[in-house]
């Protein structure tokens, strides 16, 4: 069966089947029960209304002399610091891809609501992935559809949906004839380091989307809207943990007496992380080669649920996601100490990241847009407010947990990952901040309304999808389940 929607607002360059044949293939049973027995298929196919099948890939010398590094915040291409501009923010044509997600949600509501022309671009695949390995939001979340119909109908703006996978480039340039975007806001990624170290079918999948996707978006760009600013969600990951300051993109070395500002090192630690580092390399020489204007927003890790627009009805309400998957630490530490769990910190809990509300992130993102890089120019913003380790983290769930009477334990799970467990970090973070971003820090308020949320949805929440199951070690092995 196919769904065809009325709407004028909604945009069905293709239309996905809710009849999705999974076909398994013949390695099917090495993973028949890869993660707390739910099965996940490794090859499906999705009709769409052009290409009767439209396949989701699921099968799936010398001795140097010296060296002097001084630190730069400015890109290669760019004379100094950003000035925020003065002229209020034009409404633009923006398009929203991962417009479905939990920052792409957010996003496109809050540019809406700020009178810009907003499309979401999203194949929906996230929900599948769900839908595979039997997980689910904390939060109930409707349909893309509904979630539009519900603001439509209290805002009286309308955000326009193109259902299709930007690897598909038919599908892309179809979309950009249609909505001509002044600017592409790209999400659309397959973005759980878990998920792409679960197994070589998820590893070849994670980097074919991401890295396709992104290329195609540039494609489109150079062919139908050469003015168009894209941008796109990188990740702090891509740096790694140097013994060594963190620059905002670019570093400025001098080595055997020669001096040059030079992308910063990127040393990613999962296939996931790794396609990041693929799309910036992408996106870097496509700004040169052909003249592409560029933000690399270098997120760090998100949490949080509500921002002012999910706030105004239950059907706008974004995702929550808290398990061993596509949970990160802050927000699994709060659903872990609503439920009564244990937090679980990977080894020793050394590892600090950067990390930031998601009413920043949506904030970063209409900064950037309102401040576009110049033609030809790759920017690169490191987007976070605050670093913690996940020590920090779990003793500030702990105090917070306390003053709402939880009695909050941590316990120190085997890491599944391969990382370092005590590091220096150090990331410089001020570009955003002098584009006028006002930061929400993790105050003592703000975890007791996040532990709050937790504690709203705690019904919800299945107890076995808590422990991760994937390890960077035994990548592709059957996993025991580990219980705290
Ligand atoms: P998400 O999984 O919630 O959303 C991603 C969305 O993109 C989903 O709706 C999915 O269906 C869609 N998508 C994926 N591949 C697509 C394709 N080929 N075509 C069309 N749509 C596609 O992820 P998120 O947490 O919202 O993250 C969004 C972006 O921000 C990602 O690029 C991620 O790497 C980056 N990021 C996220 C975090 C975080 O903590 N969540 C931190 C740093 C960076
Ligand atoms: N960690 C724990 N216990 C947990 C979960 C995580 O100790 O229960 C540790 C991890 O080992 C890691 C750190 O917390 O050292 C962060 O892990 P995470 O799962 O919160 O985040 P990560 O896998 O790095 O990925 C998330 C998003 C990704 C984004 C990235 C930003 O899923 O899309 O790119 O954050 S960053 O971390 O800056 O690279």
């Amino acid at each position: 069966m196919r769904i065809l929607l009325a709407e004028p607002n909604i945009k069905m360059v293709h239309v996905l089947s809710t009849s999705c044949s999974l076909r398994f293939t013949s390695s099917w049973k090495s993973y028949s029960q890869p993660l707390n027995s739910t099965t996940c298929p490794t090859s499906l196919s999705l009709q769409t209304f052009k290409s009767p099948f439209r396949k989701l890939v699921l099968q799936a010398e010398k001795p140097q002399r010296s060296c002097t590094v001084c630190a730069t915040t400015f890109p290669i291409t760019d004379c100094g610091p950003h000035q925020r501009s003065k002229e209020p923010s034009k409404p633009q044509r923006i398009m929203v891809i991962g417009g479905d997600g939990y920052c792409g949600w957010a996003t496109a509501l809050h540019l809406s609501n700020k009178g810009h022309k907003v499309a979401i671009v999203d194949n929906l695949v996230r929900r599948l992935f769900d839908h595979q390995l039997g997980l689910n939001s904390l939060t109930p979340i409707t349909s893309i559809h509904s979630r539009i119909r519900c603001w439509k109908s209290l805002t009286g703006k309308t955000i326009e949906l193109y259902i299709g996978d930007v690897c598909d480039f038919e599908f892309l340039s179809e979309t950009f004839k249609s909505f001509e975007p002044d600017a592409v806001v790209h999400f659309g990624e397959q973005r759980s380091a878990p998920y792409s170290m679960i197994d070589r079918s998820r590893a070849v999948f994670t980097q074919q989307n991401n890295v396709i996707g992104t290329l195609n978006v540039l494609f489109a760009i150079k062919e139908f809207r050469e003015q168009c600013h894209l941008v796109k969600l990188g990740t702090m990951g891509e740096y790694g943990t140097p013994n060594i300051d963190i620059e905002e993109g670019y570093i400025t070395i001098t080595h055997n007496g020669r001096t040059d500002t030079l992308p910063y090192p990127k040393q990613a630690s999962s296939f996931y992380h790794l396609s990041k580092v693929h799309d910036s390399n992408n996106i870097a020489f496509t700004c040169k080669a052909w003249g592409i204007r560029a933000t690399d927003l270098n997120q760090g890790v998100v949490y949080g649920a509500r921002t002012d627009e999910t706030e105004m009805h239950e059907e706008l309400c974004n995702r929550f996601d808290y398990d061993g998957v596509f949970g990160t630490a802050l927000n699994r530490f709060c659903v872990q100490a609503a439920i009564g769990h244990p937090l679980t910190v990977y080894g020793k809990g050394g590892q600090t990241r950067g990390y930031l509300d998601i009413r920043d992130t949506v904030q970063c993102v209409e900064l950037a847009i309102a401040n576009p890089a110049q033609p030809g120019e790759f920017r690169v913003f490191n987007q976070f407010t605050e670093q913690f380790s996940v020590n920090e983290l779990a003793a500030l769930v702990t105090e917070a947990g306390k003053k709402l009477g939880l009695n909050v334990e941590t316990v120190s799970v085997p890491n599944p990952r391969v990382e370092a467990e005590e590091h220096y970090y150090n990331a410089k973070h001020t570009k955003l901040i002098e584009l006028g971003l006002k930061p929400h820090l993790l105050s003592d308020s703000l975890l007791d309304s996040l532990l709050n949320f937790a504690i709203k949805f705690k019904d919800r929440v299945d107890r076995k999808q808590i422990m991760t199951n994937v390890s960077w070690r035994k990548i592709g092995v059957k996993p025991k389940t580990v219980t705290a």
